[in-house]
């Protein structure tokens, strides 16, 4: 058995905030990732955690999780760190019987903590683990600019945003067939902001928070990344597209949209394919 930076997760997730660093989208300490462990993986690691640490309050209550492990970022952390040193920059937490409380358990060597974000990660774990019954694992928030600067110029609905982004990409409705949700400037870090994204993922995968970015959600560190980067290259595409021109020429219409959903398998909700 090896140290728990040799687990393959652990590895997948110093990963990903590598690459998102490497895209633009964690400037000084912002973005955050969260990893709910499968039992096979806190057995894998067992041996090198410490279950010594004070509980602390997690800040809002997720008692579906109870008794769970997350690997999660340190708050104030920045991503581009993750990579050189890993035990400073994230940390394992474990969950208390009540879902209330967590305690370290490894990382955060420097005296660190859960990423300021942490209500708003474990609302959507909890809604993820009762939807998908533990298939999607992974929670992670980045900055991404293209989405940003279209929060200033979109109306703020889930249904323009969708309905713009899949536009973008031929492949954007087969990668995010449910579509993609908005929540309005609110305070980041609170359970306010936790409630509102967590309802949002009770119907998508993906939740942008108007001029701040976005929350993902999937199975693993491939596909949460991958969503990542196909919602924000659509709004690059966008963002292009208008400025080049106001007006599209020409794009994929509803009856198009319809066509791809049969040849592809994907149900795509008819109230994004409204007439324009
Ligand atoms: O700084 O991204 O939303 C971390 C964040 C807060
Ligand atoms: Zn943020």
């Amino acid at each position: 058995m090896g140290t728990v930076l040799d687990a393959e997760f652990v590895k997948g997730f110093i990963r990903m905030c590598n690459d998102g660093w490497e895209q633009g989208w964690h400037e000084r300490n912002g973005g955050n990732v969260s990893y709910y462990l499968t039992e096979a993986d806190v057995e894998e690691v067992r041996d090198g955690l410490n279950f010594e640490g004070e509980w602390k309050p997690i800040g809002t209550e997720v008692p579906t999780l109870a008794g769970g492990f997350f690997l999660v970022t340190g708050s104030g952390k920045y991503l581009r760190n993750v990579i050189l040193n890993p035990e400073d920059s994230i940390g394992l937490i474990q969950l208390d019987e009540t879902g209330k409380d967590y305690r370290i358990v490894w990382g955060f060597t420097g005296g660190g903590r859960p990423t300021s974000e942490l209500p708003t990660h474990l609302m959507n774990h909890e809604v993820k683990q009762k939807l998908t019954k533990g298939r999607n694992r992974v929670i992670y928030h980045a900055h991404t600019p293209n989405v940003i600067a279209l929060t200033y110029v979109l109306p703020l609905t889930d249904e323009v945003f969708t309905r713009e982004l899949w536009e973008m990409a031929t492949e954007c409705p087969v990668v995010f067939p449910q579509g993609v949700g908005v929540v309005e400037w609110m305070v980041p870090g609170g359970r306010e902001i936790a409630v509102a994204t967590s309802k949002l993922m009770e119907k998508y995968n993906v939740a942008i928070w108007a001029h701040h970015g976005m929350f993902c959600s999937g199975a693993d560190f491939d596909e949460t990344f991958g969503l990542m980067h196909t919602v924000e290259k659509a709004a690059e595409i966008l963002v292009k597209m208008r400025s080049i021109c106001p007006e599209k020429r020409q794009t994929i219409t509803p009856d198009q949209f319809r066509e791809l959903a049969k040849a592809f398998g994907v149900e795509l909700p008819e109230r994004f394919l409204y007439e324009k």
